[in-house]
């Protein structure tokens, strides 16, 4: 039941573990003076294996947030990344042929207090908890990667600016952390959980979100989760601003429209949502375009191109919609307050075939006046558990 929504019951307790750990301000930086060699890589020296790594100056980025690493390997065509704490310099005879793998070296590795105002990293903790702390919030906040260890961060940038690496490009950017989920994703992190990510044009010091990395191959931002009795028949300041408790999985919250706006608009996202009936069967809607426009358009809603087994119940009758709240009326009903009537707030038509932010309850409802997805499982009946999230539609 709510497989989808609830993967995790002890998140609240590795965020607090991890919390514990990191606090320091000490970032490093590293001379890459040694040029990559092709096709090999080194055994015995294995100090983290990192999945889904975009880049080699990502995979490189890992090894500078390592105390021990100093050299990788990195294959450009599966995206694997391994850490090593030795190097082919001092083990030559611990080097092996592998092909497509690009190896580099470190030869000079230095530490220094680059300040409190980025992501700032420690070592590894004995809890085996990514150990990152983004300015203001929170770390990753599961265990369990593909090895032993976990990476030690969540910037994979800010930290580059005296690194010279002659073999890639690897440019120092603005960007404090990633923007959404995906990036940590993309980064190695693949167990859902609370991650502090910067979105464009928001705050500086980062936005704490639930990111889910385990279903529909992960990296979803989530934006909204039901599934307790959180009141969401709120006013417009409510929606506009974001309500509700991000801190675990089992919490309800609207992530705010501004916030969604802006995410939105940083690259073309895709938008998912499970839904969960109170036979606790799963569906889901999945739709390929989702993106909110700003508040001077009543955060104005555009969605196509939808899959899924549930059924779609937001196109035809919400795309393009406004959004409306009782106390503020951009529906196409004459003389009617669409969120009034159905006990919730939403891109409004006159009125709607689905109601994701009506009231959640079990018992039987007259038509539309619930937490309805009029699909599936119908608009008499209320769903027990729902979620939107949304990645790049890029990530696939
Ligand atoms: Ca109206």
């Amino acid at each position: 039941m709510g497989r989808e929504l609830r993967p995790c019951a002890y998140v609240a307790l590795c965020v607090f573990l991890a919390t514990l750990a990191c606090c320091e301000t000490v970032s490093q930086s590293a001379d890459f003076s040694k040029p990559s060699v092709s096709n090999i890589a080194l055994k015995n020296h294995l100090l983290l294996s990192l999945q889904r790594v975009r880049s080699a100056s990502r995979c490189l980025a890992n090894c500078l947030r390592e105390p021990q690493c100093v050299a990788v390997s990195y294959s450009q065509l599966t995206g694997e990344c391994e850490l090593y704490d030795g190097s082919k310099t001092d083990h030559p005879s611990d080097v092996i042929t592998n092909d497509g793998w690009s190896y580099y070296e470190i030869t000079s590795k230095t530490t220094q207090d680059l300040s409190t105002d980025m992501p700032s990293t420690t070592a590894p903790t004995t809890t085996g908890q990514p150990t990152t702390q983004a300015p203001t919030t929170e770390t990753p906040s599961t265990t369990a990667l593909q090895t032993t260890k976990q990476p030690s961060t969540t910037d994979m940038s800010t930290t580059m600016q005296t690194t010279k690496l002659p073999t890639t490009a690897f440019k120092t950017t603005a960007q404090p952390g990633p923007r959404d989920c995906w990036g940590y994703y993309s980064d190695g992190f693949y167990n859902s959980g609370l991650y502090t990510i910067y979105i464009k044009g928001a705050a500086p010091g980062g936005t704490r979100v639930y990111c889910d990395m385990q279903f529909g191959g992960g990296g979803w931002t989530t934006i909204q989760r039901r599934v307790n009795a959180v009141d969401f028949y709120r006013n417009w300041a409510s929606y506009k601003m974001g309500f509700g408790i991000i801190d675990d999985n089992d919490s309800d919250f609207w992530l705010g429209l501004d916030l969604i706006y802006l995410l939105t608009n940083q690259d073309d996202y895709q938008l998912r949502i499970p839904l969960v009936d109170w036979y606790g069967d799963v569906k889901f809607a999945k739709y390929s375009e989702f993106r909110v426009n700003n508040e001077a358009d009543n955060y104005r809603l555009t969605v196509s191109g939808f899959t899924g087994t549930g059924g779609d119940s937001l196109i035809a009758t919400h795309n393009g919609m406004q959004w409306t709240t009782h106390d503020k009326d951009n529906d196409n009903a004459i003389g009617t307050n669409c969120a009034e009537v159905y006990q919730g707030a939403w891109w409004y038509n006159s009125c709607h075939t689905s109601n994701l932010n009506g009231p959640r309850t079990s018992a039987n409802i007259s038509p539309g006046r619930g937490m309805v997805w009029k699909t599936w499982p119908g608009e008499s009946v209320s769903l027990m558990e729902v979620e939107m999230k949304i990645k790049p539609l890029s990530a696939g």
